[in-house]
């Protein structure tokens, strides 16, 4: 285990790597507790070190067996966490290095572990240096061969990068496997896979005729829940190769599916390794929003090979340069699959979610952070999320033309690099011939800008002025902000619903955005001969609040006559945030504010409009989230009032639409044949919303299990028991539905998890109780990461009133799993502590209860480096 103090990582003290490796062969021979691993590694001095630079590789809990230089022994200093050689030759030399490493006991799933028997690695970011000593950064490109040796009848299937080589028997039952991956790669790409699996297979010839054999491996038993995985490769493989003009390039592409996983999925060259829940799928299982999240991981792991692994990072500190790029490549991809406006509402739903509190709370850093203690907490949403908006607003700065040319000038330009944020900006102020200088700041400038908006409108001389001031907020380590390039996507409305058109009035404005880059601006619009609605941030054009002072009437105009329809749902979103905010300040919740008669009905239009895409209608039913509101809800947070405001307004929608939401359920009852489509899943999704509704307007629970009963498809057989267990939890519908889910599913930890992730969403006083029943369930393992986060960081993270119960309850059930977990797998242990991160936000008592735990949590002894840094920044 590395140091629990931990030093500080600075970008402004990166050095280039004193010596390089560019081959790496690694012999494994695989044994459960003691697996032994010869690595030879041709190295030479980096261009620019003084020769007699001592060697130093990074190590971490590596048991050394024996190390040769050029064949012969050598003088190191050698330490579990490192090895030293201070006087290697000036030449290029041959390092051999023997390891031994206990898998089974690798609960970290950092390394090399084993996952239900099968052997596989994780080594992004610093897990290669559990296998054998090495320059363990991604600025060290090497070209791998490996050889794994293993009992045939304990691992049958042996796996690693690149293209296969040479298989055969050898003595004893045991067999081997050769392995050559011809693309430099940093270390944290290499990986291998060992083990009783069993692989479907499917072809793709790329756009110029290269023939790919691709594979996915799952546990013996599972592979006819493989089929969505592969269709959603082969898709991701053509879209990239026509939207960014990016082929794949090697013989074979495999996948592997393991159960005991950290995160989604890792895209290691040729080998990608996924947490099991991103690749099994059928319709007895999986639910639609499981097809969905599938369909985008695939993608996603998928287009790192162009964008990650082609181009990789110099140094940790340009994560984003992979990550943030990539998830813009898989929003588009996800996007282009099914519907645009609502991909774009559920991408902007996570960021509020998961974005917005990181942003505005103790862990705030920017995209692009100066400084870590651990790398693994900075695979952040602000990275990966936060990082997709910059670039999606980087193509609306330069436009599409522009952004192709520089997508193309930095795959062609960086090909084979480890590369940084400036080597990807200066292609695109190339392809643009503009400074990015200012739009930079979103790399570097950590905390949401908040947006304020004001109009003036004069008839007698036709003129509209906006005024916008934006205020960029202090953030940890960062108190003085410049203002920053903003696009503000707008549209000005005739009261009849046709757009005014703008045409160009100021350098500030084009193409429908105006570019906000000072702190504040003033953009007239000449020639607007009615009074017109104001539409601002269409399309969520960048990550920021907007406040604009604007009439109730504008408002609810937009919600009606929007015609894009992602920025319909923001008008909706806002005014439903808006009443649920006034309810809990007016009442605590209790009463719904005002009159609320106009949003009411405008729910109900909204139902049943069926000129449009049902998931849309879905999504826009669905009021925003618990946790979405307290953030908007400012200081002295009490999650109770909030979960009472937001059920108001649930309620008088359902009391004033129920006969019409009952008709339009029934009408979405048929008896076709399931498909995951995302026609068929939004009338999916609009049924279980309905449900929701009709559920508090009817009392009782007749109509959920009705639908559970009938159900033939996993997403309505968990929507309906969901239902059931989060609107009557005690009745004997609900008990009956559980119990027959368990009978059918009790054998399938994937789908028990659905059923764990439910009963830690039940809101209210009893959560805390029904959270330690529920770990007395058989399906909650510790040492699995799927178990923990079904159960524990859906009730911390999605269970706001349950989870801040006054007494402290929630808190010390969280801070207990992490104090036990945390010492075996750091990296789970350091997540889960990352749900105390509004903790100064709420009401004095839950904020005191909070921060008692939170202290007893840090005077933990082996509480390892991962969790104490997310406290230290929590509490700081
Ligand atoms: N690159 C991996 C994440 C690795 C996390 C290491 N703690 C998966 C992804 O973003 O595609
Ligand atoms: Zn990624």
């Amino acid at each position: 285990m590395r140091s629990e103090v931990g030093t500080t990582i600075r970008l402004s003290e990166y050095a280039p790597p004193s010596y390089l490796v560019s081959a790496v062969s690694l012999t494994f021979r695989l044994y459960p507790r003691r697996t032994i691993v010869k690595a030879a590694l041709s190295v030479q001095l980096n261009l620019g070190t003084v020769p007699g630079t001592e060697l130093v590789f990074d190590g971490d809990g590596i048991e050394l067996l024996s190390l040769t230089l050029n064949g012969l022994p050598v003088d190191a200093t050698t330490t579990p966490e490192e090895l030293r050689i201070a006087g290697v030759p000036h030449e290029p030399f041959t390092l051999e290095i023997e390891t031994a490493i206990d898998p089974e006991a690798n609960l970290a799933l950092s390394g090399l572990y084993r996952s239900n028997g099968v052997y596989c690695t994780q080594c992004e970011a610093e897990g290669f240096r559990r296998i054998t000593y090495f320059p363990d950064r991604p600025d060290v490109l090497s070209v791998y061969t490996v050889r794994i040796e293993a009992l045939s009848s304990e691992a049958p299937v042996l796996l690693s990068n690149g293209n296969p080589g040479e298989a055969g028997e050898l003595p004893d039952g045991w067999h081997f496997a050769e392995w050559h991956d011809p693309w430099p790669k940093p270390s944290y790409l290499f990986a291998l896979v060992a083990g009783d699996i069993v692989g479907a297979f499917d072809r793709f010839t790329t756009m110029s005729g290269r023939e790919v054999e691709l594979g996915v491996y799952v546990e013996r038993g599972k592979e006819s829940r493989t089929g969505w995985a592969i269709e959603s490769l082969k898709r991701s493989m053509k879209w990239d190769e026509e939207v960014f003009g990016r082929e794949y390039d090697l013989d074979v592409f495999n996948i592997v599916a393991v159960s005991d996983f950290n995160m989604g999925a890792m895209e290691n060259k040729g080998l990608n390794i996924f947490n099991d829940k991103y690749i099994l799928a059928d319709f007895r299982t999986a639910t639609d929003t499981d097809y969905a999240n599938i369909e985008t991981i695939i993608a996603h792991e998928y287009f790192h090979n162009w964008t990650g692994n082609r181009i990789t990072c110099r140094d940790w500190f340009q994560l984003c340069l992979k990550e943030g790029l990539t998830v813009y490549r898989d929003h588009e991809f996800s996007a282009d699959m099914r519907s645009r406006a609502v991909r774009r509402i559920a991408e902007v739903r996570t960021l509020k979610s998961a974005q917005f509190p990181e942003d505005g709370g103790p862990l705030a850093h920017p995209v692009r952070p100066t400084a870590y203690r651990e790398i693994n907490n900075f695979y952040t949403a602000t990275v990966y999320e936060k990082g997709s908006e910059v670039i999606r607003m980087l193509r609306m700065v330069i436009g599409d033309s522009a952004f192709r040319v520089g997508m193309d000038r930095y795959f062609g330009r960086h090909d084979g690099d480890a590369a940084t944020i400036e080597d990807f900006l200066a292609c695109f102020e190339e392809a643009s011939g503009r400074s990015l200088a200012q739009f930079a700041l979103w790399y570097h400038q950590a905390g949401t800008p908040q947006i304020t908006a004001e109009t003036q409108y004069d008839k007698d001389n036709e003129r509209l002025v906006l005024t916008l001031d934006q205020f960029v907020p202090p953030t940890p380590d960062q108190t003085d902000k410049k203002p920053m390039h903003i696009p503000i996507a707008f549209a000005l409305f005739r009261p009849d619903g046709a757009h005014f058109s703008v045409s160009k009035q100021s350098d500030l404005v084009q193409d429908g955005i105006i570019h906000l880059t000072e702190q504040r601006s003033e953009v007239v619009f000449d020639g607007i001969d009615e009074q017109p609605v104001v539409s601002l941030l269409r399309g969520f054009s960048a990550p920021v609040t907007l406040d604009i002072g604007q009439p109730e009437a504008d408002r609810i105009f937009l919600a009606r006559h929007e015609d894009d329809l992602y920025t319909r749902w923001q008008a909706l979103d806002r005014l439903a945030t808006d009443t649920i905010l006034a309810s809990y300040r007016q009442s605590g919740g209790r009463e719904l504010a005002g009159s609320a008669d106009a949003l009411i009905a405008l729910y109900g239009e909204v139902a049943c409009d069926e000129g449009q895409d049902a998931a849309w209608r879905a999504l826009t039913l669905t009021l925003p989230g618990e946790a979405t509101l307290g953030r908007e809800a400012g200081l002295n947070v009490d999650p109770d009032a909030i979960h009472d405001a937001r059920e108001a307004l649930l309620s008088a929608i359902a009391e004033s639409h129920a006969s019409d939401f009952a008709e339009i359920y029934g009408a979405l009852g048929t008896n076709e044949p399931y498909s995951p489509d995302a026609l068929s899943a939004g009338r999916r999704a609009l049924k279980l919303v309905l449900l929701d509704y009709l559920t508090v307007a009817e009392g009782g629970a007749a109509r959920g299990k009705d639908l559970f009963d009938r159900a033939d498809n996993m997403t309505e057989e968990a929507g309906a028991l969901e239902n059931l267990i989060l609107r009557r939890p005690q009745s004997t519908e609900a008990k009956a539905a559980r119990a027959a889910f368990e009978a059918r599913h009790g054998d399938d930890p994937l789908v028990m998890d659905k059923l764990l992730g439910m009963i830690a969403r039940v809101p209210g006083g009893d959560a805390p109780t029904r959270i330690l029943e529920a770990m007395e369930h058989p399906n909650y393992v510790e040492t699995n990461p799927n178990r923990v986060r079904a159960l524990i960081a859906s009730f911390a993270g999605a269970n706001p009133s349950g989870f801040h119960r006054p007494d402290g309850s929630g808190y010390r059930i969280l801070a207990d799993v992490i104090a036990r977990v945390a010492p075996q797998n750091p990296q789970l242990g350091a997540r889960l502590a990352t749900h105390f991160r509004s903790w100064k936000g709420l009401e004095t008592t839950r904020r005191a209860a909070a921060y008692e735990v939170l202290q007893s949590l840090r005077n933990k002894p082996d509480l390892p480096l991962d969790v104490r840094d997310i406290i230290d920044r929590t509490l700081s």
